[in-house]
């Protein structure tokens, strides 16, 4: 694993526990960790299970024991060092969003290919996929219980930066982060929406806005998503929030908010879908529950009913507690990591593959174009077969 900060932690959770809960074909085995500090990386790996810690990741790809390399870096690493691992024979985990452009994200998914032709796998980690109730709804929807889908509406809503004392972290530093709410958010809500609908975003028009323009300079390291900044100021160069409407390939019409602005909402994703036959709605603040409304049933005793996604047929939950004893998000890490077991194990391609992770890429640029040009409607290019 490249990095060792909030996702770090959150993947290493993932590869401690697949293995001790799933039935794996195959056993990760945390070969080593890498960062730039020392003695910080060191720490790390002792806190978070990995048996070797590396401060330079090009010893790190080159290492014999390392088969699969996990890239929890800022955006700004992720090409590189991605097809690096590509090119030198591991599979690759990555990070969303897949790269800081499309550009680095074609670079990235045409390295991916090539490594596939010789048996290597490469996924990002949009992990909400593997929240139990989103792989359920996707299986409703392609099942037919929604018939044909007119709406998708999705906001994902956080508040750490209503501060505007909060300092200048990397994730508000294009060069770093990319984009802002946009990347870090909206690259979730695009692949959530896309995966449950089963239908492409192919077209889209946004408006985005950096509400507060300077902030405080930070001092010392950031931890999660908390810092402390000092006396001089600097420029914020990403989006504190972005929102667009958007037509799904089906015609069906979308809407997205993805913002850090929402006061209260800690880290609020919401997610409904209307059909001809039925809605489902979901909230990850009561992740457990898929909310379902058949609308074929007599109007005067049908409306939403509450599906407690805790049954053991349920999708991710024959390994886990008896029906009621809920998940969270780190089980999430969990799936992912069990599902890149399982692809690599079998020889299958994974999802969300690097050419996913290209397609949301696409859309994420096509939002910025759209919001540069007062939101006139942006096509967004299908991927080449
Ligand atoms: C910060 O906004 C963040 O940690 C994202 O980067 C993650 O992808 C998301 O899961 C939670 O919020």
């Amino acid at each position: 694993m490249v990095g060792y900060a909030f996702m770090g932690a959150a993947h290493s959770q993932g590869w401690r526990t697949a293995g001790r809960v799933f039935d794996l074909p195959l056993r990760p085995a945390m070969a080593a960790v890498c960062g730039r500090d020392g003695s910080a990386v060191r720490a790390a790996a002792d806190r978070l299970g990995w048996a070797a810690a590396e401060t330079d990741w090009r010893t790190l790809i080159r290492r014999d024991d390392v088969q699969l390399v996990d890239i929890c870096t800022p955006g700004d690493s992720h090409a590189e060092i991605a097809i690096a691992a590509l090119d030198a024979g591991k599979h690759v985990l990555c990070e969303k969003p897949l790269a800081n452009s499309v550009e680095e994200a074609e670079a990235m998914a045409a390295a991916a290919r090539r490594a596939r032709a010789r048996g290597q796998l490469a996924m990002v980690g949009f992990n909400y996929r593997r929240v139990p109730a989103m792989a359920l709804a996707r299986q409703m929807v392609a099942d037919g219980r929604l018939g044909t889908v007119r709406h998708v509406r999705v906001t994902y809503l956080q508040d750490w930066l209503v501060d505007p004392d909060f300092p200048l972290t990397w994730r508000l530093d294009r060069a770093q982060a990319g984009s802002g709410a946009l990347g870090d958010l909206g690259a979730h809500i695009v692949d959530l929406a896309q995966y449950v609908a089963g239908e492409p975003v192919v077209g889209v028009s946004a408006m985005t806005e950096t509400f507060v323009r300077e902030r405080p300079l930070l001092t010392g390291a950031s931890a999660g998503l908390s810092a402390a900044g000092g006396a001089g100021k600097g420029p914020v160069t990403v989006d504190d929030a972005a929102v667009f409407t958007a037509r799904l390939a089906s015609g069906a019409l979308a809407s997205f908010e993805a913002t850090r602005f929402a006061a209260g909402r800690k880290n609020a994703l919401r997610l409904e879908l209307n059909g001809e036959k039925g809605s489902l709605a979901f909230d990850l603040e009561r992740l457990n529950e898929l909310s379902f409304h058949d609308h074929t049933e007599p109007a005067a005793s049908s409306g939403f009913r509450r599906i407690l996604v805790t049954e053991g047929d349920h999708p991710y939950l024959e390994a886990w507690w008896p029906p009621g004893h809920g998940l969270g998000y780190e089980h999430t890490f969990v799936h992912q990591a069990r599902d890149l077991v399982h692809a690599i194990a079998t020889g299958t391609e994974p999802a969300p593959s690097f050419a996913d992770g290209l397609q949301v890429q696409r859309v994420l640029a096509a939002v910025e174009e759209s919001a540069e040009k007062n939101s006139a409607y942006t096509p967004i290019p299908a991927l080449e077969a």
